[in-house]
Formats: C-alpha cells, sequence, structure tokens
C-alpha cells in the first residue's frame, strides 16, 4: 500500500512556519470578513477586532463564535460574501430542524477543496491506480462530491455509484474489481452483509477491496474491526472527518498508523474549548472542536462551533507528516444523552456491544421519561432469530450485554434482544437515538 504523502511541503512544515502561515492567513481572513460580510464586519466591530490588532495565534479568542443557529437566521446566502454570479456550486444541509444550512464555493475554494480530500485519501493508501466506488448519495450532500473531485484530483478511477441499491453495488465491486469504497461505517458493513447473504452465487473472494474511506458518521475502533473482518482480505479502513460548514469531507483524515486523523492545518486553524462555558482549553484537552477556514471565501467560517467533541495531539506522526491529529468524535455535545445526570454518548454503547458474539453490530438506544425519571433502552440485534426459543441462553445473553453496557455508563439500563435484520439500516448516517422524552 501507497505511503504517499499528497503535498509533503504543507503537510510536513516545522510547526513555527505553519504557524507563521496560518497567523497571515487568519489577518487575511479577518480582513477579507470585515470587509465583505455584513454579519462579521458587526460582530467584529461589537467586540473591537480588526486584522491589525490580531498578532499572535491566540488573539483569535478575541474573534467571537460563529454557530449553526447564525447560519439558519441569515438562510439562505446572508453570510456569503459573493454575489452568486462568483459561485460555481452551492450544497446544503438536510434541516429536518427548521431551514437548512446553506453552503457555496468559490472556483477557488472548490479547488482548496480538492486539495484537503487529495491529502487525506492518499494518506489513506489511494493512488491513481486506485478504482473507487463512491456509495454515498450525490446531490446536496457534500460527502460524494468532495471525495469525488478530491479522488479524480489523485488520478484514481471513480465509480459514482451513489448510495443505495445495495445488490448493484456489489455487482460493480466484483465485475470491475472495485479497490476502495467510499461511505458510511453503517453502510459499509451492510454491504459486507449483503456480500456474505449472496456468497452461495458470487464468493466472497471476487471481491477485490484492499480499502474503506468512511466518514461522515462515527466508527468505534471495535466497530472498525468489524467491518474489516466481515470484508476480511486485509480490507483496510480509515475514518474522515468533515462537515458542509468547513466545505465537506477533507478537514482530516487517517494515515496508514491510524492515530488520529491528521488535519489540513494550513486550511484549518482548530481550538478545543468547553462546551459549556466557551472558554478555550489548553492543548490536549477533551471538549467541542471549533474551527476557522482559512482559506475558504464564498461563505467564511471564523471560529465555527462544531458541537463535535475531541481532542488534538500536535506530536508528529510516525508517517512523517507533521499536522496535527485529531482524536475519533467521542459524541457531539447536542448528541450527549444525558440520562439521569450521566452523559451517554451512543459510541460507548457501541464500544460495549461489539466485541459480544451471536449479537450483530446494529442497535438504537430508545430514551424514555417514566415519571420524573429517565429510562435508557437498548435495542440489541441477534444473529442467529432461533435463540429467542432458547430461554436459558437467551437470558445469559442478555444478562453479558447488560454488565457490559452498565460497566461502561453506570446507570440502569435495559437490554432488548430483538430478531435479526428488524433493525432499520441506512445508506447514509445511521440513526441510532430515539428519544422520545419529549412526546
Ligand atoms: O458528513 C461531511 C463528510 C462527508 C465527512 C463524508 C466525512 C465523509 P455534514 O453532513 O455536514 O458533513 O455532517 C457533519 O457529521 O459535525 C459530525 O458530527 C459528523 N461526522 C462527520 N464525519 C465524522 C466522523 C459531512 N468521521 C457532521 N466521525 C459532523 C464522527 C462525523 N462524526
Amino acid at each position: 500500500m501507497s505511503n504517499k504523502i499528497w503535498n509533503p511541503e504543507r503537510e510536513c512544515m516545522r510547526r513555527a512556519d505553519l504557524e507563521a502561515l496560518q497567523l497571515a492567513e487568519l489577518k487575511d481572513l479577518v480582513d477579507y470578513c470585515d470587509r465583505n460580510v455584513p454579519f462579521y464586519h458587526k460582530r467584529l466591530q461589537e467586540a473591537g477586532v480588526t486584522a491589525d490588532k490580531i498578532k499572535c495565534l491566540s488573539d483569535i479568542q478575541y474573534i467571537p463564535y460563529t454557530t449553526k443557529q447564525d447560519l439558519r437566521d441569515n438562510y439562505p446566502f446572508g453570510l456569503f460574501s459573493v454575489p452568486k454570479k462568483d459561485l460555481v456550486r452551492i450544497h446544503a444541509s438536510s434541516g429536518t430542524t427548521g431551514n437548512p444550512t446553506v453552503v457555496g464555493y468559490t472556483r477557488e475554494d472548490l479547488d482548496n477543496w480538492s486539495e484537503q480530500v487529495a491529502r487525506i485519501v492518499t494518506a489513506a493508501g489511494a493512488t491513481d491506480e486506485t478504482v473507487v466506488q463512491i456509495c454515498f448519495g450525490y446531490g446536496m450532500f457534500t460527502g460524494a462530491l468532495g471525495l469525488h473531485y478530491g479522488l479524480e484530483r489523485i488520478g484514481a478511477t471513480v465509480v459514482p455509484t451513489s448510495s443505495g441499491n445495495t445488490e448493484k453495488q456489489l455487482k460493480f465491486m466484483r465485475d470491475f474489481e472495485t479497490d476502495a469504497v467510499v461511505a458510511t461505517p453503517s453502510y459499509c458493513l451492510y454491504l459486507a452483509e449483503a456480500a456474505h447473504e449472496l456468497a452461495d452465487k458470487f464468493p466472497m473472494e471476487q471481491y477485490k477491496l484492499s480499502l474503506g474511506l468512511l466518514g461522515s458518521e462515527g466508527c468505534t475502533p471495535e466497530m472498525r474491526t468489524q467491518i474489516e473482518e466481515r470484508w476480511g482480505n486485509g480490507f483496510f479502513v480509515t475514518d474522515n472527518y468533515g462537515m458542509s460548514e468547513l466545505n465537506g469531507p477533507g478537514m482530516s483524515g487517517e494515515c496508514r498508523c491510524r492515530n488520529g486523523m491528521h488535519i489540513c492545518e494550513d486550511h484549518f486553524l482548530c481550538e478545543i474549548i468547553d462546551a459549556a462555558s466557551g472558554q478555550v482549553l489548553d492543548k490536549g484537552a477533551t471538549g467541542e472542536l471549533v474551527v476557522t477556514n482559512l482559506t475558504k471565501r464564498a461563505i467564511p467560517m471564523l471560529r465555527y462551533r462544531t458541537k463535535d467533541i475531541t481532542n488534538i495531539n500536535y506530536e508528529p506522526c510516525a508517517c512523517g507528516r507533521t499536522t496535527a491529529r485529531m482524536h475519533k468524535i467521542i459524541g457531539r455535545s447536542d448528541d450527549m444523552l444525558k440520562i439521569r445526570g450521566v452523559n451517554v454518548f451512543p459510541s460507548q454503547v457501541e464500544s460495549a456491544l461489539i466485541g459480544i458474539d451471536q449479537i450483530s453490530p446494529h442497535y438504537q438506544l430508545v430514551v424514555r421519561r417514566e415519571g420524573f425519571a429517565d429510562t435508557l433502552e437498548v435495542r440489541v440485534e441477534m444473529i442467529d432469530g432461533s435463540l429467542l426459543e432458547k430461554y436459558g441462553e437467551l437470558e445469559a445473553l442478555q444478562r453479558r450485554i447488560h454488565h457490559a453496557i452498565k460497566t461502561i455508563l453506570g446507570i440502569e439500563i435495559k437490554v432488548s434482544l430483538v430478531e435479526p435484520k428488524t433493525i432499520e439500516r441506512f445508506t447514509g448516517k445511521a440513526k441510532r437515538v430515539i428519544d422520545l422524552r419529549n412526546q
């Protein structure tokens, strides 16, 4: 597998040089926002910040945060800095709860975005010889087109199958000898399950997949192992992070060392803050990720609160890159369930479940309010439905799962084992939590 570094000049910079570059970019960005986006002009003026007052990177703390609500309040183009004629693309989030979040790109933004994706897919091991199937939905979601252009930039052969139509996906994988797949972890696992189901007709040896470029939702190390084992044959997956407000995929991704996701730091300046107080935390601390996109122009992002919880490691990596690495996303500050005073992230439940035989990694958390107390039911899918008739075994399995989850969360839970294939599968991001407390 390739150990190539796409842009060594930028990915292996000395930290002092990188920080000098970031400072120059930050000053340019603040000046640009001040002059071109009335929303930022007002915010910066109220905070008393001008570009020439920024003398070092930590002066960023004087700039107010930008939130998703700011984007919604200014729907659709209120935060844009350029007239529509200068936009070459618009994407938007699904907006299930209120106005969608609309983002746009100038030609230069698209060029930077492709460069960022080229770096992370190269770090994962993709090359110009890779045949890669993109199983993200093409459309307003940034995942498919973002990876598409970055993979084309490195010269890979892109197969834009989009999401869904699983049997057709598998057919193309076999017939085109596809090497790499782009998908959410849950869909990548589902594809493997579907391939096993068809193995009588099409043996698993007919698949040549060696790389999974996964992202857009969390993937615990346990889930990663499960996915790799289901595909077998040396299949290797990397975790990749990004969000529409920050271009899309490409902000960070794992290299072959898989020791955190390398951040394209010459484009993204990251901070970690305490989600509740908004205080900036020390380097290495765990908290909410705040990102300033130093190079994006169509809709600039100053100190965007991602709501994603992680920490950042600034030590150089064994791969040769010096860019800082983000820990896998631990949870979202707004996805975190507070149950009887305890913080619960779906990823903790996932870690507890994987590794227990006889259950599939498909699960759901159902939260209810009973009287004044919140209750958590964890629904877990069995692999073998006949277990339902074997009460002794069923009970033992239930006890094991109960113990594993309770040990991690420290709160009482209810475990329900459900029939195989009854928990909904998703071709995009999986929905793990059903919160019925406000109904
Ligand atoms: O999911 C962009 C993307 C596409 C990233 C494909 C990677 C691959 P949004 O739809 O705006 O953009 O969703 C962004 O998804 O704030 C995280 O909560 C979550 N997320 C994205 N990547 C990861 C990841 C794309 N690797 C939101 N691990 C973010 C955990 C992730 N969560």
